[in-house]
């Protein structure tokens, strides 16, 4: 069997759109190649990345993603080949990612929490012929999921492991300097970099092409809107490879201003306290529910937190009384950050008074970003009123890679995006979210889509049918309910849930509850649609929720 022409990766915007972007400064033909020698160049000896075991310099951070390039090279990838990389937050995470893009191949950012499921389908997405991952992480062994992987996926050449013991792999270790493979040229600003990973609002995750130019605007954008400099030291806590704490302003935020990049392998306050003690962190970013359990921890805590400059809470709704609560705990600034994958990033500004942090979600980086709130007919509603957010703009995409279905759903023929967001915006274009128009679930910052769960949820011999959905959490912000009809015997919730563990899908996507019910209501013709069936699910449940009467019974 011969495999299939591996893809083009593109991303192009219309001629007018690239001129004008490229006018206005925002397009200044940057690459990453050339983002990181010139900063080896310039902060050689300051420290770029820390963690609890390792200290790199810049000019150390060049020469390891020097060698990682040299070595993915002598194995014969080819300039334009895909690399999954699953990397969870030690410094190599951008020793590999920038050797990539030395070597002129695309990353394919994965996350630690993905499992053979997710891993495999990106593979086949993106035709990667390469897969980079820790040994170990999380106390979960990534050899294992190799082997899966290399068994299903028959075009994957290549495992890589970052490790002490690489097994049947090749070691990232064993990678040799050779100057000689390394390109001279740099890319074209205009290519496509990396392929970055979609929450994901049907089905499984689509792929985000982010070209170097673009991405590299929207970090040198919001290093400036969030004060980042030289002296700035930024603890990323969230996964490193997600793009709140990879661009906004985050890692390359810090590592783009000559400043500090510090590395907590846990979220939880415990670990990340003793490092913004001892390593003085100004600056990092965090999901609501984290936020709220730092501020309950930092009321007890005896770690010295007074380096802290700015907080940052994104990826899923702040309400205003959680952000009086970290207010009131951390005695710096806060900052709302709502963003996304495919491009869009809003922040509160650091001068804005007390009411807009507390009840807005920010205004986008860019004066060329393009809004519109719109209603069902897709026509703008007055200021202040909900409707659905669109968007375009110099860092926003205007299409997923290798997903023609997904381009026709989720961008209009102008080239908007679609976010799937619904919002309200101020007179002054600030955004406040309401929620979401379409049935993906935002588990503490986590995006799940319910069609997926449903898919999976079928797959199990004693489940007739599945509907997921939402509820509001005060923990999670939402957790995942599976309403299911039983076949035949009822299984055990605890029971159905340790089966969707061995489905090999990451484990956030695993239902939180599980709800037996007989049957689905159906429309007076006897049909419905799943978003409807959805929302009717959710709305009798929260009703017999608050009245404390419901009739089935919800395992933990
Ligand atoms: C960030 O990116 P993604 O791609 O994981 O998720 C994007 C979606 C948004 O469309 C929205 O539904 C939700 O996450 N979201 C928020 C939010 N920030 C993101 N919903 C309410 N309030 C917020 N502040 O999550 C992301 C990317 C870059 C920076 C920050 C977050």
């Amino acid at each position: 069997m011969t495999s299939a022409p591996l893809l083009p990766l593109q991303q192009t915007w219309p001629d007018d759109l690239v001129a004008r972007y490229r006018a206005a400064g925002h397009w200044r033909g940057e690459t990453f190649p050339a983002f990181l020698r010139e900063r080896a160049a310039r902060f050689g000896q300051r420290t770029a990345i820390v963690d609890v075991e390792q200290r790199w310099t810049y000019a150390q951070l060049l020469e390891r993603a020097e060698t990682i390039a040299a070595g993915l090279l002598a194995l014969g990838l080819q300039r334009g080949d895909r690399v999954v990389l699953q990397i969870g937050n030690v410094p190599e995470f951008y020793g590999v990612a920038f050797g990539l893009f030395l070597a002129g191949l695309v990353p394919v950012y994965a996350l630690p929490a993905h499992r053979i499921t997710e891993i495999s389908h990106f593979v086949r997405k993106s035709q990667a012929v390469a897969y980079v991952a820790l040994q170990q992480y999380d106390n979960f062994d990534y050899r294992t999921l190799a082997r899966e992987l290399q068994a299903q996926e028959r075009a994957l050449k290549h495992v890589v492991i970052l490790g002490e013991d690489a097994a049947e792999f090749t070691p990232l270790h064993s990678f040799e300097p050779n100057a000689a493979l390394l390109p001279t040229q740099d890319p074209d600003p205009q290519s496509v970099a990396f392929l970055q990973i979609s929450g994901g609002s049907t089905g499984l995750s689509k792929l985000i092409p982010r070209t170097h130019d673009d991405y590299l605007y929207s970090v040198r954008a919001s290093t400036e809107i969030c004060g980042i400099g030289d002296d700035s030291r930024y603890l990323v806590a969230l996964p490193a490879a997600h793009n709140f704490p990879m661009s906004s302003p985050g890692a390359l935020g810090a590592l783009y201003a000559g400043g500090t990049v510090v590395l907590s392998r846990s979220p939880l306050p415990e670990k990340a306290f003793e490092l913004i003690e001892r390593e003085r962190v100004t600056d990092l970013g965090l999901v609501p529910p984290l936020a709220l359990l730092w501020a309950q921890a930092a009321s007890q805590t005896r770690r010295d937190l007074s380096s802290l400059r700015v907080l940052q809470v994104g990826g899923a709704k702040l309400t205003s009384e959680a952000a009086r609560r970290v207010i009131a705990v951390f005695q710096c600034q806060l900052q709302q950050v709502f963003g996304m994958a495919e491009g869009l990033v809003n922040y509160t500004r650091l001068d804005d008074d007390e009411d807009t942090i507390l009840h807005t979600q920010g205004r986008p980086i860019s004066p060329d970003d393009e809004v519109l709130v719109v209603d069902d007919q897709g026509d703008p509603v007055p200021e202040g009123q909900s409707g659905y957010l669109l968007t375009r703009g110099p860092y926003t995409i205007r299409g997923y890679h290798n997903d023609d279905a997904a381009n026709a759903r989720s961008f209009t023929a102008d080239g908007f995006y679609r976010t799937g967001d619904v919002v309200q915006r101020t007179a002054k274009g600030y955004l406040t979210v309401q929620g979401r128009a379409n049935d993906h679930i935002n588990r503490a910052g986590e995006k799940i889509s319910a069609e997926e769960v449903e898919d999976q949820l079928l797959a199990h011999p004693q489940v007739f049918d599945a509907a997921v959905v939402s509820i509001p959490d005060d923990a999670l912000g939402e957790r995942i309910c599976a309403f299911i009809i039983p076949r035949g015997e009822k299984p055990r919730g605890p029971a159905l849930k340790a089966w969707m563990r061995t489905r090999g899908l990451a484990a956030f996507k695993i239902p939180d509850q599980v709800v037996f019910v007989d049957a689905f209501e159906t429309t007076a013709v006897g049909k419905t649609s799943r978003k409807e069936l959805r929302a009717r699910l959710r709305s009798v449940f929260l009703r017999e929720q608050a009245a404390a009467t419901s009739p089935s019974t919800p395992t933990p």
